[in-house]
């Protein structure tokens, strides 16, 4: 294991204190990246071209994309032929920094404007991605920031979504609006915009169905959603969160351009990073769109949804390597 790390200078920026990046180190610890990158410089110590080959194939193979790999390793190259680093350490180091580099960029918290009242944030994305848990961490900490928040059981395709949101709305003591199983998913959103308007809140969240018949009616059925906010508030949904499921691998890419074309996209949550995810995805994402990743899971409580940081999250991604867990 390589213990380089722990005597280098601070990063510029000031890094996140120890207590708030440890979560990151535990969640992340088993993620294919982390496990994959150890092995490699464990298996290749020496600084040589094979390595970077191999770190190449190392990055692909867990979801970082072909494109955002072959940047990395060409910078890294690039470096390596002007004798920069004096070890396979540094050049690791090195690494690291691209990667908190790349990351920065849409490390943007999600702010609630006060001015918009309600603000509504709808959430999207396709089944199982975690849209309907999300929404239930997300009540929790706008709730624990002291905001009014409401829900709307927008999927209407599946009778045990609506059920689903309201148990989290009842844990958390957060009203959810709903109407009968099958009613008008755009109608159900707009009826939870006038009453969060008439009841002063300050957040509303609209849940919305992964699935529907066809792939062509759900992204029909957002784009009315949209349409039908519009008229009571010109600029809702003020923010479009669309959710990703971190295992998913490079379909997030598809995904991701489908739901902007559709609906437009805002920012990204990126969940399910906890466990064996291979967690690479974030940097594909993060090359080919640029868009805000808001939050990402890092398990199944409302604590493990967490505001993306980036230096955290790379640090928790390399740190079997790093010496660090
Ligand atoms: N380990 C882990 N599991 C998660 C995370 N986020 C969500 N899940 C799980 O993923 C599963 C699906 O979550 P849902 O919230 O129902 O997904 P959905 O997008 O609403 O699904 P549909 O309503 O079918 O479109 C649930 O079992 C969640 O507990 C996470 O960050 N980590
Ligand atoms: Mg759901």
């Amino acid at each position: 294991m390589l213990k380089f790390w722990k005597n280098r200078e601070p990063e510029p920026g000031a890094p996140a204190p120890e207590s708030a990046r440890k979560p990151w180190r535990e969640r992340l610890a088993r993620s294919v990246l982390n496990r994959d990158i150890r092995d490699l410089f464990a298996r290749h110590p020496k600084l040589d071209e094979s390595l970077l080959d191999e770190l190449e194939t190392t990055l692909i193979g867990a979801d970082v994309g072909g494109v955002a790999s072959s940047e990395l390793i060409e910078s890294l190259r690039a470096r390596l032929h002007k004798r920069e680093f004096a070890d396979a350490g540094q050049l690791l180091s090195a690494l690291r920094e691209r990667l908190v580099a790349l990351l920065m960029p849409v490390a943007q918290p999600l702010r609630i404007d006060p001015a918009r009242k309600p603000f509504v944030v709808l959430m999207v994305g396709v089944n199982g991605v975690g849209k309907t848990t999300t929404i239930g961490k997300l009540a929790r900490r706008f709730r624990d920031q002291g905001d009014e928040v409401i829900l709307a059981a927008g999927d209407t395709f599946r009778a045990a979504a609506v059920e689903q949101l309201k148990t989290w709305g009842e844990r958390n003591g957060v009203p959810v609006i709903a109407q009968a199983a099958n009613a008008d998913a755009a109608s159900v959103i707009f009826d939870a915009l006038q009453s969060a308007r008439s009841q002063g809140a300050d957040v509303l969240i609209a849940d919305t169905a992964g699935r529907l018949h066809t792939q062509g009616g759900l992204m029909d059925e957002l784009a009315k959603i949209r349409r039908v906010l519009v008229k009571l508030d010109a600029e809702a949904p003020h923010e479009v969160l669309l959710v990703i499921d971190g295992t998913t691998g490079q379909n997030a890419i598809s995904q991701t351009r489908q739901f902007k074309q559709a609906i437009g996209v805002s920012g990204l949550v990126v969940t399910k990073l906890d466990g064996t995810a291979k967690g690479g995805v974030v940097f594909a994402l993060a090359r080919e769109f640029g868009l805000p990743i808001r939050f990402v899971g890092l398990g199944e409580t409302a604590e493990d949804l967490r505001e993306f940081d980036a230096q955290a999250f790379v640090d928790g991604l390399l740190s079997e390597t790093l010496g660090d867990a």
